[in-house]
């Protein structure tokens, strides 16, 4: 008698590049979730884990799960990618690892004590000008508007030209996803706005002091090429624009829904930090990404042959019941160790300092001169095959 210890496969028709799962993924995430610790998803021919077990431990094996096949559905060392490879993301050790000591040298948290003054200082001046302004697009006028200044000059890119940075963040995520219209629409202008992003990385671009001049600093002492310094500014400008943007969104959207909480910031502004911690985990900007499996291997008993592609849904394992209590409530009163809006593993968010102090800053004003945060109009849903937040989201900043 042949014994087979391998479960039969659960399979899902849940399209988890649906419109409808854009608009609200939670209810697909709790089926996805209690359909078992890994779903054969049908319309994709992908694996998916939506627990916080199961996405904890694949984030944790790079070994068997490998991000050198791209990040995205499609598997990159087949098919090829619409970019080079990212040195940082889409690298296995040992390459990862050197790549990302250099990154994460630059963005130490010594490093950014030298930002915090400018940060504030430009977090006090967008405050002042949108608090007791009327009716304001909370994506464009605020939530993009302080990465777009901040962070872009931290890096030290040019200011001419910026605004292609949108549409950049915009292709190198939705085009995480499968070729659906959102992926075509990204790539409309992929020749120009490419351009201008390969433009400015290079050294005679960047301001002599920034991030992304730092990174040279490698080339002169002869450790890397101008060329792959050239690749790791581009993570800068890839990863750190479109995610703080779409947090700060999803801030402005969560306190305005929850004004009592706003209260809690503002009567105690320390509290900033630890209510970041909580959106991160409730309303997770990075909402999903893939690995890759190296060779044949198991989840909780069910097969995954080598090279297929696994979906982590972090927003799920951030809402999974088996590890929060009530996790559907926004609570910035609640811990959130253990998160993994910023990923988890070598993998786990190498700019996650220069984020939180974005977001903390820009807050921390923000809690000071603003008593109530209102929703004025009808947000529109980003429709992104990989983040969640806001197209448009009409807000008004009471004095
Ligand atoms: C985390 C992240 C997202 C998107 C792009 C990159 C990294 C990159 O390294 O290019």
């Amino acid at each position: 008698m042949i014994i087979d210890t391998l479960e039969k496969p659960t399979s899902s028709a849940i399209d988890p590049f649906s419109p409808d799962y854009f608009r609200d993924p939670y209810p697909f995430h709790v089926q996805l979730r209690d359909a078992g610790p890994v779903v054969w998803l049908e319309k994709w021919g992908v694996w998916a884990v939506a627990r916080f077990e199961q996405v904890q431990a694949v984030l944790g094996d790079w070994r068997t799960y490998c991000s050198s096949a791209g990040v995205g559905i499609v598997n990159e060392k087949k098919m090829g990618g619409w970019r080079k490879p990212s040195a940082l993301l889409e690298k296995d050790p040992p390459e990862h690892t050197a790549n990302r000591a250099i990154v994460s040298r630059i963005l130490s948290p010594a490093a950014l004590r030298a930002l915090r003054a400018t940060f504030e200082r430009e977090a006090e001046v967008l405050v002042d000008r949108v608090v007791g302004a009327g009716d304001l697009d909370g994506m464009a006028d605020f939530s993009e508007a302080f990465p777009m200044k901040v962070f872009a000059d931290a890096v030290g890119v040019p200011v001419e030209g910026r605004h292609h940075l949108v549409p950049w963040g915009n292709m190198v995520f939705n085009g995480m996803g499968p070729r659906n219209a959102l992926f075509d629409r990204a790539m409309a202008n992929a020749d120009e706005v490419t351009a201008w992003i390969t433009a400015a990385c290079k050294r005679e671009n960047l301001t002599p002091d920034g991030l992304g001049a730092q990174v040279y600093t490698h080339v002169e002492a002869g450790e890397i090429s101008a060329d792959h310094a050239a690749l790791l500014v581009r993570s800068f400008l890839s990863a750190g624009v479109d995610t703080t943007t779409f947090a700060i969104g999803n801030a402005l959207f969560c306190f305005a829904m929850h004004p009592e909480q706003w209260d809690v910031v503002r009567e105690n502004p320390g509290k900033v930090k630890q209510a970041f911690e909580e959106i991160m985990r409730f309303e997770s900007p990075f909402q999903t990404f893939f690995r890759t499996a190296t060779c044949d291997t198991e989840i909780a008993g069910t097969a995954i042959p080598q090279d297929s592609k696994v979906l982590i849904s972090v927003a799920a394992a951030n809402r999974d019941p088996r590890k929060w209590c009530n996790p559907d409530t926004f609570d910035i009163g609640r811990s959130t160790v253990g998160h993994v809006g910023f990923g988890a593993g070598i993998h786990g968010c190498v700019g996650q300092m220069i984020a939180r102090l974005e977001v903390e800053v820009l807050l921390t004003a923000l809690a000071k001169r603003a008593k109530r945060i209102e929703i004025c109009g009808e947000p529109e849903r980003l429709l992104h095959n990989t983040l969640r937040s806001f197209e448009k989201l009409p807000v008004r900043f009471h004095a």
